[in-house]
Protein backbone atom coordinates (compact mmCIF):
# COMPACT_ATOMS: atom_id res chain seq x y z
CA UNK A 1 0.00 0.00 0.00
CA UNK A 2 1.47 3.58 -0.81
CA UNK A 3 2.65 5.66 1.91
CA UNK A 4 0.50 8.70 1.84
CA UNK A 5 1.78 10.74 4.62
CA UNK A 6 5.15 11.31 2.60
CA UNK A 7 3.40 12.35 -0.70
CA UNK A 8 2.26 15.81 -1.15
CA UNK A 9 -1.47 15.22 -2.73
CA UNK A 10 -3.98 17.31 -3.78
CA UNK A 11 -2.45 20.50 -2.34
CA UNK A 12 -2.90 18.70 0.98
CA UNK A 13 1.13 18.71 2.64
CA UNK A 14 1.98 16.32 5.10
CA UNK A 15 3.57 18.01 7.87
CA UNK A 16 4.41 15.57 10.06
CA UNK A 17 3.85 11.90 9.70
CA UNK A 18 0.25 11.54 9.52
CA UNK A 19 -0.75 14.98 9.88
CA UNK A 20 -2.03 16.85 7.07
CA UNK A 21 -2.69 20.50 6.64
CA UNK A 22 -5.09 21.43 3.53
CA UNK A 23 -3.16 24.51 1.87
CA UNK A 24 -5.59 25.49 -0.31
CA UNK A 25 -3.00 25.40 -3.42
CA UNK A 26 -4.25 23.70 -6.59
CA UNK A 27 -2.48 20.92 -8.25
CA UNK A 28 -2.72 20.15 -11.38
CA UNK A 29 -1.07 16.46 -11.19
CA UNK A 30 -3.24 13.51 -9.89
CA UNK A 31 -2.61 11.92 -6.63
CA UNK A 32 -3.03 8.97 -5.15
CA UNK A 33 -4.41 7.65 -1.71
CA UNK A 34 -5.13 4.38 -0.66
CA UNK A 35 -8.81 5.05 0.53
CA UNK A 36 -11.29 7.40 0.07
CA UNK A 37 -14.78 8.43 1.90
CA UNK A 38 -16.59 10.34 0.13
CA UNK A 39 -18.86 12.94 2.69
CA UNK A 40 -18.32 13.16 6.21
CA UNK A 41 -22.22 11.82 7.75
CA UNK A 42 -22.93 8.63 9.90
CA UNK A 43 -21.49 6.27 7.57
CA UNK A 44 -18.60 7.94 5.98
CA UNK A 45 -17.50 9.06 9.64
CA UNK A 46 -17.81 5.01 10.61
CA UNK A 47 -15.67 4.25 7.28
CA UNK A 48 -13.20 6.52 7.84
CA UNK A 49 -12.49 5.55 11.78
CA UNK A 50 -12.29 1.94 11.31
CA UNK A 51 -10.21 2.51 8.40
CA UNK A 52 -8.06 4.70 10.45
CA UNK A 53 -7.50 2.38 12.86
CA UNK A 54 -6.77 -0.39 10.42
CA UNK A 55 -4.00 1.80 9.52
CA UNK A 56 -4.60 2.36 5.53
CA UNK A 57 -4.44 6.14 4.71
CA UNK A 58 -7.40 7.79 4.31
CA UNK A 59 -8.74 10.83 2.64
CA UNK A 60 -12.37 12.19 3.40
CA UNK A 61 -13.37 14.82 1.12
CA UNK A 62 -16.76 16.47 2.23
CA UNK A 63 -18.05 19.47 0.27
CA UNK A 64 -19.47 21.46 3.58
CA UNK A 65 -17.31 23.49 5.95
CA UNK A 66 -15.76 22.43 9.31
CA UNK A 67 -17.65 23.75 11.81
CA UNK A 68 -15.07 24.77 14.18
CA UNK A 69 -14.77 28.74 14.09
CA UNK A 70 -16.74 31.39 15.90
CA UNK A 71 -18.70 33.99 13.83
CA UNK A 72 -18.29 37.25 14.88
CA UNK A 73 -20.98 36.74 17.36
CA UNK A 74 -18.58 34.03 18.86
CA UNK A 75 -20.85 31.60 18.13
CA UNK A 76 -19.89 28.76 15.34
CA UNK A 77 -23.81 28.16 14.65
CA UNK A 78 -26.31 30.83 13.98
CA UNK A 79 -29.82 30.68 15.87
CA UNK A 80 -33.11 29.34 14.96
CA UNK A 81 -34.68 32.27 15.04
CA UNK A 82 -32.08 34.91 13.66
CA UNK A 83 -31.03 32.87 11.29
CA UNK A 84 -27.93 34.29 8.97
CA UNK A 85 -25.81 33.12 5.89
CA UNK A 86 -24.17 30.08 8.44
CA UNK A 87 -27.80 28.31 8.27
CA UNK A 88 -28.53 27.62 4.57
CA UNK A 89 -26.39 26.01 1.66
CA UNK A 90 -26.31 28.42 -0.90
CA UNK A 91 -29.63 30.06 -0.86
CA UNK A 92 -31.23 33.75 -1.15
CA UNK A 93 -33.66 32.76 1.69
CA UNK A 94 -33.51 30.76 4.65
CA UNK A 95 -36.13 27.59 4.26
CA UNK A 96 -37.21 26.37 7.44
CA UNK A 97 -39.78 23.44 7.73
CA UNK A 98 -41.95 25.68 9.85
CA UNK A 99 -43.10 28.56 7.75
CA UNK A 100 -44.46 30.26 10.77
CA UNK A 101 -47.68 30.81 12.89
CA UNK A 102 -50.61 33.00 12.13
CA UNK A 103 -49.52 32.83 8.67
CA UNK A 104 -46.94 35.30 9.19
CA UNK A 105 -43.50 33.97 7.92
CA UNK A 106 -41.61 34.73 10.99
CA UNK A 107 -39.05 31.68 10.57
CA UNK A 108 -37.50 32.72 7.75
CA UNK A 109 -35.49 35.50 6.27
CA UNK A 110 -32.92 36.57 3.45
CA UNK A 111 -29.42 35.83 3.76
CA UNK A 112 -26.26 35.79 1.71
CA UNK A 113 -25.38 32.77 -0.29
CA UNK A 114 -22.89 30.95 2.00
CA UNK A 115 -21.71 27.30 2.71
CA UNK A 116 -24.72 27.09 5.45
CA UNK A 117 -24.95 23.83 7.83
CA UNK A 118 -28.11 23.12 6.46
CA UNK A 119 -29.48 22.45 2.65
CA UNK A 120 -33.09 21.71 1.46
CA UNK A 121 -32.69 20.15 -1.98
CA UNK A 122 -36.02 20.82 -3.41
CA UNK A 123 -37.51 17.97 -6.43
CA UNK A 124 -40.99 18.23 -7.76
CA UNK A 125 -43.71 17.36 -4.67
CA UNK A 126 -40.08 16.64 -2.01
CA UNK A 127 -37.51 18.49 -0.10
CA UNK A 128 -35.05 17.01 1.39
CA UNK A 129 -33.35 18.47 4.39
CA UNK A 130 -29.59 17.32 4.65
CA UNK A 131 -26.98 18.21 6.81
CA UNK A 132 -23.85 19.99 4.56
CA UNK A 133 -20.39 20.29 6.84
CA UNK A 134 -17.68 18.06 8.67
CA UNK A 135 -20.15 15.48 10.35
CA UNK A 136 -22.69 15.38 7.56
CA UNK A 137 -26.85 15.20 9.41
CA UNK A 138 -25.15 15.03 12.97
CA UNK A 139 -24.77 18.82 12.94
CA UNK A 140 -28.13 19.91 12.02
CA UNK A 141 -30.55 16.42 13.36
CA UNK A 142 -32.54 16.83 16.38
CA UNK A 143 -30.14 13.80 18.01
CA UNK A 144 -32.75 10.91 18.15
CA UNK A 145 -31.38 7.98 18.14
CA UNK A 146 -33.78 5.09 18.00
CA UNK A 147 -33.13 1.31 17.37
CA UNK A 148 -35.87 0.04 14.94
CA UNK A 149 -38.71 -2.63 15.87
CA UNK A 150 -36.18 -6.00 14.99
CA UNK A 151 -39.21 -7.19 13.56
CA UNK A 152 -39.41 -4.61 10.93
CA UNK A 153 -35.53 -4.23 10.40
CA UNK A 154 -35.89 -8.11 9.66
CA UNK A 155 -38.25 -8.04 6.86
CA UNK A 156 -36.47 -4.47 5.22
CA UNK A 157 -32.82 -6.32 5.61
CA UNK A 158 -33.86 -10.40 4.99
CA UNK A 159 -30.10 -11.21 4.29
CA UNK A 160 -28.99 -9.04 7.22
CA UNK A 161 -28.50 -11.63 10.02
CA UNK A 162 -30.24 -9.34 12.70
CA UNK A 163 -29.41 -11.18 16.01
CA UNK A 164 -25.82 -10.23 15.18
CA UNK A 165 -26.68 -6.76 14.58
CA UNK A 166 -29.07 -6.75 17.78
CA UNK A 167 -26.57 -8.08 19.86
CA UNK A 168 -23.15 -6.48 18.19
CA UNK A 169 -23.75 -3.63 15.96
CA UNK A 170 -26.49 -1.50 17.37
CA UNK A 171 -25.00 -1.29 21.09
CA UNK A 172 -21.66 -0.54 19.46
CA UNK A 173 -23.56 2.30 17.49
CA UNK A 174 -25.36 3.45 21.06
CA UNK A 175 -22.17 3.68 22.70
CA UNK A 176 -19.90 5.44 20.30
CA UNK A 177 -22.48 7.62 19.36
CA UNK A 178 -22.91 8.46 23.35
CA UNK A 179 -26.72 7.95 23.30
CA UNK A 180 -28.40 8.92 26.68
CA UNK A 181 -31.90 9.18 28.01
CA UNK A 182 -33.68 12.05 29.75
CA UNK A 183 -34.20 11.36 33.22
CA UNK A 184 -37.47 11.05 34.67
CA UNK A 185 -37.50 13.48 36.97
CA UNK A 186 -35.91 16.16 34.88
CA UNK A 187 -38.68 15.30 31.97
CA UNK A 188 -41.47 15.75 34.75
CA UNK A 189 -40.50 18.69 35.99
CA UNK A 190 -39.38 20.94 33.64
CA UNK A 191 -41.16 23.86 31.78
CA UNK A 192 -39.21 23.57 28.84
CA UNK A 193 -41.16 20.04 28.55
CA UNK A 194 -44.47 20.85 29.22
CA UNK A 195 -45.38 20.63 25.67
CA UNK A 196 -44.29 17.05 25.42
CA UNK A 197 -46.33 16.18 28.52
CA UNK A 198 -49.42 18.16 27.42
CA UNK A 199 -49.23 16.15 23.95
CA UNK A 200 -48.75 12.77 26.46
CA UNK A 201 -52.01 13.67 28.33
CA UNK A 202 -54.00 14.08 24.80
CA UNK A 203 -52.65 10.93 23.55
CA UNK A 204 -53.52 9.22 26.65
CA UNK A 205 -57.34 10.63 26.40
CA UNK A 206 -57.20 9.03 23.14
CA UNK A 207 -56.16 5.54 24.00
CA UNK A 208 -52.36 5.85 22.83
CA UNK A 209 -48.84 4.96 24.75
CA UNK A 210 -46.12 7.26 24.42
CA UNK A 211 -42.06 6.05 24.53
CA UNK A 212 -39.22 8.09 25.60
CA UNK A 213 -37.10 8.99 22.49
CA UNK A 214 -33.40 8.15 23.58
CA UNK A 215 -30.98 11.07 22.17
CA UNK A 216 -27.35 12.12 21.85
CA UNK A 217 -28.03 15.68 23.20
CA UNK A 218 -26.34 15.22 26.68
CA UNK A 219 -29.22 15.27 29.42
CA UNK A 220 -27.18 15.75 32.09
CA UNK A 221 -25.64 19.28 29.70
CA UNK A 222 -29.42 20.29 29.14
CA UNK A 223 -30.25 19.98 33.29
CA UNK A 224 -26.95 21.94 33.95
CA UNK A 225 -28.71 24.55 31.16
CA UNK A 226 -32.07 24.67 33.26
CA UNK A 227 -29.89 25.82 36.59
CA UNK A 228 -27.82 28.28 34.66
CA UNK A 229 -24.96 26.39 34.79
CA UNK A 230 -23.81 25.89 31.73
CA UNK A 231 -24.36 27.71 28.06
CA UNK A 232 -27.64 27.31 26.79
CA UNK A 233 -28.31 25.42 23.51
CA UNK A 234 -31.16 23.19 23.43
CA UNK A 235 -32.87 25.33 26.27
CA UNK A 236 -31.54 28.47 23.77
CA UNK A 237 -33.97 27.11 20.10
CA UNK A 238 -30.86 25.28 18.62
CA UNK A 239 -30.87 22.72 16.82
CA UNK A 240 -31.61 22.61 12.63
CA UNK A 241 -29.05 25.58 12.76
CA UNK A 242 -26.55 23.43 14.55
CA UNK A 243 -26.05 22.88 18.47
CA UNK A 244 -23.40 25.08 20.24
CA UNK A 245 -23.43 23.01 22.96
CA UNK A 246 -24.78 19.70 24.45
CA UNK A 247 -24.88 17.38 20.96
CA UNK A 248 -22.81 15.46 20.83
CA UNK A 249 -21.89 15.75 16.83
CA UNK A 250 -20.07 13.10 14.63
CA UNK A 251 -17.26 15.80 14.44
CA UNK A 252 -16.25 15.62 18.29
CA UNK A 253 -16.80 11.25 18.33
CA UNK A 254 -15.97 9.00 15.01
CA UNK A 255 -13.87 12.22 13.25
CA UNK A 256 -12.21 13.07 15.71
CA UNK A 257 -11.30 9.34 16.54
CA UNK A 258 -10.05 8.76 12.92
CA UNK A 259 -8.15 12.09 12.73
CA UNK A 260 -6.11 10.39 16.38
CA UNK A 261 -5.32 7.92 14.25
CA UNK A 262 -2.83 9.66 12.37
CA UNK A 263 -3.70 7.92 9.24
CA UNK A 264 -6.92 9.91 8.18
CA UNK A 265 -7.53 13.64 6.82
CA UNK A 266 -10.50 15.48 5.92
CA UNK A 267 -10.60 18.23 3.61
CA UNK A 268 -13.64 20.32 3.98
CA UNK A 269 -15.06 22.07 0.90
CA UNK A 270 -14.47 19.64 -1.73
CA UNK A 271 -16.74 18.08 -3.24
CA UNK A 272 -16.49 15.33 -5.62
CA UNK A 273 -18.20 15.63 -9.09
CA UNK A 274 -17.07 12.79 -10.88
CA UNK A 275 -16.07 9.00 -10.28
CA UNK A 276 -13.94 7.13 -12.72
CA UNK A 277 -12.35 3.53 -13.01
CA UNK A 278 -8.53 3.39 -13.48
CA UNK A 279 -6.88 0.36 -14.08
CA UNK A 280 -6.38 -0.50 -10.03
CA UNK A 281 -9.14 1.36 -8.39
CA UNK A 282 -10.71 4.85 -9.06
CA UNK A 283 -10.52 8.27 -10.31
CA UNK A 284 -12.67 11.10 -8.92
CA UNK A 285 -12.77 14.57 -9.71
CA UNK A 286 -12.93 17.07 -7.10
CA UNK A 287 -14.46 20.89 -6.99
CA UNK A 288 -12.80 23.18 -3.88
CA UNK A 289 -14.62 25.96 -2.55
CA UNK A 290 -14.07 28.63 -0.35
CA UNK A 291 -16.94 29.04 2.17
CA UNK A 292 -18.90 31.67 -0.03
CA UNK A 293 -18.90 29.45 -3.00
CA UNK A 294 -15.49 30.98 -5.44
CA UNK A 295 -13.62 28.23 -7.15
CA UNK A 296 -10.43 27.44 -5.47
CA UNK A 297 -9.21 24.21 -7.88
CA UNK A 298 -10.28 21.48 -9.82
CA UNK A 299 -8.66 18.56 -8.06
CA UNK A 300 -7.92 14.80 -9.46
CA UNK A 301 -6.72 11.85 -7.08
CA UNK A 302 -7.01 8.57 -7.18
CA UNK A 303 -7.56 5.54 -4.90
CA UNK A 304 -8.16 1.27 -4.59
CA UNK A 305 -10.81 1.51 -2.41
CA UNK A 306 -13.62 4.27 -2.56
CA UNK A 307 -16.32 4.36 -0.01
CA UNK A 308 -19.21 6.71 -0.81
CA UNK A 309 -20.85 7.89 2.43
CA UNK A 310 -22.29 11.55 0.72
CA UNK A 311 -25.44 9.93 1.68
CA UNK A 312 -28.73 8.56 0.50
CA UNK A 313 -29.24 12.12 -2.53
CA UNK A 314 -25.17 12.58 -2.91
CA UNK A 315 -24.22 8.86 -2.98
CA UNK A 316 -26.96 7.91 -5.74
CA UNK A 317 -26.39 11.05 -7.76
CA UNK A 318 -22.50 9.80 -7.33
CA UNK A 319 -23.41 6.43 -9.12
CA UNK A 320 -26.20 7.35 -11.40
CA UNK A 321 -24.02 10.10 -13.06
CA UNK A 322 -21.61 7.26 -13.56
CA UNK A 323 -23.50 5.17 -14.91
CA UNK A 324 -25.22 7.38 -17.60
CA UNK A 325 -22.04 9.26 -18.66
CA UNK A 326 -20.63 5.80 -19.39
CA UNK A 327 -17.86 6.28 -16.76
CA UNK A 328 -19.04 3.05 -14.72
CA UNK A 329 -21.45 1.64 -17.63
CA UNK A 330 -21.82 -1.86 -15.67
CA UNK A 331 -23.42 -0.70 -12.58
CA UNK A 332 -26.55 -2.01 -11.88
CA UNK A 333 -30.30 -1.23 -13.33
CA UNK A 334 -31.01 -0.80 -9.24
CA UNK A 335 -28.78 2.36 -9.07
CA UNK A 336 -31.22 5.03 -8.30
CA UNK A 337 -34.43 2.94 -7.57
CA UNK A 338 -35.88 2.30 -3.87
CA UNK A 339 -36.06 5.93 -2.42
CA UNK A 340 -38.27 6.79 0.18
CA UNK A 341 -38.93 9.64 2.52
CA UNK A 342 -39.03 7.04 5.72
CA UNK A 343 -42.72 7.69 5.73
CA UNK A 344 -41.99 11.40 7.45
CA UNK A 345 -45.10 13.60 7.67
CA UNK A 346 -45.56 16.67 10.06
CA UNK A 347 -48.64 17.56 11.83
CA UNK A 348 -49.66 20.60 12.89
CA UNK A 349 -52.52 20.51 15.83
CA UNK A 350 -54.59 23.39 17.56
CA UNK A 351 -54.55 23.41 21.23
CA UNK A 352 -57.20 25.15 23.69
CA UNK A 353 -56.67 28.33 25.54
CA UNK A 354 -57.00 26.32 28.85
CA UNK A 355 -53.65 24.37 27.68
CA UNK A 356 -50.73 26.11 26.82
CA UNK A 357 -47.67 24.25 25.44
CA UNK A 358 -45.29 27.10 27.04
CA UNK A 359 -43.42 30.22 25.60
CA UNK A 360 -40.12 27.98 26.45
CA UNK A 361 -39.44 24.71 24.94
CA UNK A 362 -36.42 22.86 24.55
CA UNK A 363 -35.36 22.29 20.86
CA UNK A 364 -34.56 18.44 21.72
CA UNK A 365 -38.00 16.08 21.14
CA UNK A 366 -37.84 13.15 23.89
CA UNK A 367 -41.02 11.61 24.02
CA UNK A 368 -43.32 9.83 20.96
CA UNK A 369 -47.07 8.83 20.81
CA UNK A 370 -47.36 4.61 19.29
CA UNK A 371 -50.68 4.13 16.89
CA UNK A 372 -49.67 -0.06 16.61
CA UNK A 373 -52.48 -0.21 14.81
CA UNK A 374 -51.98 2.75 11.86
CA UNK A 375 -47.96 1.74 12.81
CA UNK A 376 -47.54 5.65 13.44
CA UNK A 377 -44.27 6.58 15.56
CA UNK A 378 -45.39 10.38 15.86
CA UNK A 379 -42.37 12.10 17.72
CA UNK A 380 -43.32 15.31 19.60
CA UNK A 381 -41.78 18.21 18.13
CA UNK A 382 -40.94 21.14 20.06
CA UNK A 383 -41.91 25.00 18.87
CA UNK A 384 -39.55 26.91 20.17
CA UNK A 385 -40.82 30.16 19.22
CA UNK A 386 -39.87 31.99 22.88
CA UNK A 387 -43.90 33.02 22.65
CA UNK A 388 -46.91 30.97 23.77
CA UNK A 389 -48.64 29.16 20.38
CA UNK A 390 -50.66 27.11 21.39
CA UNK A 391 -49.40 24.36 18.88
CA UNK A 392 -48.33 21.60 18.56
CA UNK A 393 -46.23 20.17 16.09
CA UNK A 394 -45.32 15.96 15.56
CA UNK A 395 -43.09 14.37 13.14
CA UNK A 396 -45.24 10.74 12.11
CA UNK A 397 -42.62 8.88 10.89
CA UNK A 398 -45.35 6.20 9.20
CA UNK A 399 -44.28 2.39 7.63
CA UNK A 400 -45.37 2.06 4.02
CA UNK A 401 -44.20 0.24 0.70
CA UNK A 402 -44.09 3.63 -1.52
CA UNK A 403 -40.78 4.19 -3.62
CA UNK A 404 -39.41 6.94 -5.72
CA UNK A 405 -37.00 6.78 -8.19
CA UNK A 406 -34.24 8.81 -8.79
CA UNK A 407 -33.05 9.95 -12.85
CA UNK A 408 -30.26 11.56 -14.44
CA UNK A 409 -30.78 14.79 -15.96
CA UNK A 410 -28.15 15.15 -18.64
CA UNK A 411 -28.79 18.87 -18.97
CA UNK A 412 -28.67 20.07 -15.40
CA UNK A 413 -25.68 17.05 -14.73
CA UNK A 414 -28.40 16.05 -11.69
CA UNK A 415 -30.03 12.88 -10.55
CA UNK A 416 -34.00 14.11 -10.15
CA UNK A 417 -35.88 11.92 -7.42
CA UNK A 418 -39.18 11.49 -9.08
CA UNK A 419 -42.21 11.24 -6.50
CA UNK A 420 -45.30 12.05 -7.90
CA UNK A 421 -48.03 14.00 -6.34
CA UNK A 422 -50.13 12.23 -4.07
CA UNK A 423 -47.80 9.38 -3.36
CA UNK A 424 -47.19 10.33 0.25
CA UNK A 425 -51.17 9.63 0.46
CA UNK A 426 -51.15 6.35 2.65
CA UNK A 427 -48.51 8.05 4.95
CA UNK A 428 -51.03 11.05 5.49
CA UNK A 429 -53.94 8.51 6.11
CA UNK A 430 -52.27 6.72 8.96
CA UNK A 431 -51.27 10.11 10.41
CA UNK A 432 -54.58 11.33 10.03
CA UNK A 433 -56.08 8.37 11.41
CA UNK A 434 -53.83 8.74 14.90
CA UNK A 435 -54.59 12.65 15.19
CA UNK A 436 -58.18 12.37 14.02
CA UNK A 437 -58.84 10.45 17.13
CA UNK A 438 -56.69 12.41 19.72
CA UNK A 439 -58.86 15.43 18.07
CA UNK A 440 -62.08 13.66 18.56
CA UNK A 441 -60.77 12.90 22.14
CA UNK A 442 -59.60 16.33 23.59
CA UNK A 443 -61.88 18.52 21.37
CA UNK A 444 -59.55 20.03 19.02
CA UNK A 445 -58.73 20.26 15.86
CA UNK A 446 -55.80 20.86 13.17
CA UNK A 447 -53.72 24.15 12.38
CA UNK A 448 -53.26 25.29 8.92
CA UNK A 449 -51.05 28.63 9.48
CA UNK A 450 -47.91 26.46 9.81
CA UNK A 451 -46.72 25.08 6.88
CA UNK A 452 -46.61 25.78 3.50
CA UNK A 453 -49.25 25.46 1.43
CA UNK A 454 -52.07 26.23 4.17
CA UNK A 455 -51.77 22.48 4.71
CA UNK A 456 -51.88 20.60 8.58
CA UNK A 457 -50.10 17.78 7.39
CA UNK A 458 -46.78 18.91 5.39
CA UNK A 459 -45.84 15.80 2.98
CA UNK A 460 -43.75 17.65 0.72
CA UNK A 461 -40.94 17.66 2.93
CA UNK A 462 -38.33 15.13 5.15
CA UNK A 463 -35.43 14.49 6.89
CA UNK A 464 -34.83 10.89 6.25
CA UNK A 465 -34.02 10.60 2.80
CA UNK A 466 -33.19 6.71 2.41
CA UNK A 467 -32.54 4.35 -0.66
CA UNK A 468 -31.31 5.04 -3.90
CA UNK A 469 -28.64 2.07 -4.25
CA UNK A 470 -30.26 -0.35 -1.77
CA UNK A 471 -28.30 -3.37 -0.11
CA UNK A 472 -28.68 -6.61 -1.56
CA UNK A 473 -29.66 -4.92 -4.70
CA UNK A 474 -27.26 -2.50 -6.52
CA UNK A 475 -24.79 -3.54 -3.74
CA UNK A 476 -24.17 -6.72 -2.57
CA UNK A 477 -25.05 -7.60 0.98
CA UNK A 478 -22.00 -5.89 3.07
CA UNK A 479 -22.64 -2.74 0.20
CA UNK A 480 -20.33 -3.48 -2.56
CA UNK A 481 -20.50 -1.92 -5.37
CA UNK A 482 -22.33 -4.32 -7.72
CA UNK A 483 -19.85 -4.77 -11.02
CA UNK A 484 -17.17 -2.86 -9.40
CA UNK A 485 -14.71 -4.25 -7.18
CA UNK A 486 -13.73 -1.97 -3.55
CA UNK A 487 -16.51 0.44 -4.27
CA UNK A 488 -18.82 0.69 -1.60
CA UNK A 489 -21.95 2.46 -0.41
CA UNK A 490 -21.70 3.07 3.38
CA UNK A 491 -24.60 5.31 4.15
CA UNK A 492 -28.42 6.13 4.05
CA UNK A 493 -28.43 5.20 0.21
CA UNK A 494 -28.53 1.36 1.45
CA UNK A 495 -31.50 1.45 3.38
CA UNK A 496 -34.66 0.72 1.76
CA UNK A 497 -36.81 3.84 2.17
CA UNK A 498 -38.60 2.72 5.09
CA UNK A 499 -37.09 1.34 9.20
CA UNK A 500 -40.09 3.11 10.79
CA UNK A 501 -37.99 5.32 13.03
CA UNK A 502 -35.50 8.08 13.36
CA UNK A 503 -32.44 6.35 11.07
CA UNK A 504 -28.75 7.43 12.07
CA UNK A 505 -28.27 4.43 14.51
CA UNK A 506 -29.06 2.36 11.73
CA UNK A 507 -27.20 3.90 9.47
CA UNK A 508 -24.20 3.41 11.55
CA UNK A 509 -24.69 0.38 12.82
CA UNK A 510 -24.84 -1.22 9.63
CA UNK A 511 -21.81 0.75 8.17
CA UNK A 512 -20.45 -0.88 11.36
CA UNK A 513 -21.15 -3.97 9.97
CA UNK A 514 -20.15 -3.89 6.44
CA UNK A 515 -16.79 -2.12 7.42
CA UNK A 516 -15.70 -5.03 9.87
CA UNK A 517 -16.36 -7.59 6.76
CA UNK A 518 -14.97 -5.64 4.03
CA UNK A 519 -11.70 -4.41 5.75
CA UNK A 520 -11.26 -8.21 7.17
CA UNK A 521 -12.34 -9.59 3.29
CA UNK A 522 -11.15 -6.85 1.08
CA UNK A 523 -8.41 -4.86 2.95
CA UNK A 524 -6.18 -7.18 4.84
CA UNK A 525 -7.12 -10.62 3.62
P1 LIG B 1 -25.33 12.37 5.78
O1 LIG B 1 -25.30 12.48 7.26
O2 LIG B 1 -26.41 13.07 5.04
O3 LIG B 1 -23.92 12.87 5.26
C1 LIG B 1 -23.59 13.00 3.91
C2 LIG B 1 -22.48 14.02 3.78
O4 LIG B 1 -21.92 13.94 2.47
C3 LIG B 1 -22.91 15.46 3.99
O5 LIG B 1 -22.06 16.08 4.92
C4 LIG B 1 -22.78 16.09 2.60
O6 LIG B 1 -22.41 17.44 2.63
C5 LIG B 1 -21.68 15.25 1.99
N1 LIG B 1 -21.72 15.17 0.53
C6 LIG B 1 -22.79 14.97 -0.26
N2 LIG B 1 -22.43 14.90 -1.56
C7 LIG B 1 -21.07 15.06 -1.59
C8 LIG B 1 -20.11 15.10 -2.63
N3 LIG B 1 -20.46 14.92 -3.90
N4 LIG B 1 -18.82 15.32 -2.31
C9 LIG B 1 -18.45 15.49 -1.01
N5 LIG B 1 -19.33 15.47 0.01
C10 LIG B 1 -20.62 15.24 -0.27
O7 LIG B 1 -25.35 10.86 5.31
N6 LIG B 1 -32.10 11.14 12.05
C11 LIG B 1 -32.21 10.53 13.24
O8 LIG B 1 -31.91 9.33 13.34
N7 LIG B 1 -32.68 11.23 14.34
C12 LIG B 1 -33.04 12.54 14.27
O9 LIG B 1 -33.42 13.14 15.28
C13 LIG B 1 -32.94 13.19 13.01
N8 LIG B 1 -33.32 14.50 12.86
C14 LIG B 1 -33.06 15.14 11.67
C15 LIG B 1 -33.30 16.51 11.57
C16 LIG B 1 -32.93 17.20 10.41
C17 LIG B 1 -33.20 18.68 10.31
C18 LIG B 1 -32.32 16.50 9.34
C19 LIG B 1 -31.90 17.21 8.08
C20 LIG B 1 -32.10 15.13 9.43
C21 LIG B 1 -32.47 14.44 10.58
N9 LIG B 1 -32.22 13.08 10.72
C22 LIG B 1 -32.41 12.46 11.92
C23 LIG B 1 -31.69 12.28 9.59
C24 LIG B 1 -30.21 11.95 9.74
O10 LIG B 1 -29.47 13.11 10.03
C25 LIG B 1 -29.75 11.30 8.44
O11 LIG B 1 -30.49 10.10 8.26
C26 LIG B 1 -28.27 10.96 8.45
O12 LIG B 1 -27.48 12.11 8.65
C27 LIG B 1 -27.87 10.27 7.15
O13 LIG B 1 -26.55 9.79 7.28
P2 LIG B 1 -25.68 9.46 6.02
O14 LIG B 1 -24.44 8.83 6.50
O15 LIG B 1 -26.52 8.71 5.05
Amino acid sequence: MNNFSRRRFLGVTAVTAGSLVVTGRAEASTRHVPAVVVGSGYGAAVAALRLGEAGVRTLVLEMGQRWDRPGPDGKVFCGMLDPDQRSTWFKDRTEAPINGVMFLDLANRPIRRHAGVLDRVNFPNMGVYVGRGVGGGSLVNGGMAVVPDRDYFARRFPTVDADEMYRRFFPLANRMLRVNRIPDDFFEASEHYRFARLSRTLAGRAGFDTTFVPNVYSFEHMAAEERGEAPKSALATEVIYGNNHGKFTLDQGYLAEAERTGHVTIAPLHQVTRVQRTATGYALTVREITPDGAPVAEKHVTCDHLFLGAGSLGSTELLLRARENGDLPDLSAEVGEGWGPNGNVMIARANHLWHPTGARQSAIPVLAINDPERQVFAEIAPVPAGIETYLSLYLAITRGEERGRFVYDRAADKAVLQWREGQSAEAVAAARGTFDRINEANGTGYRYDVFRGAKAFADDFCYHPLGGAVLGKATDDHGRVKGYPNLYVTDGALVPGSLGVNPFVTITALAERNLATILAEDIHP
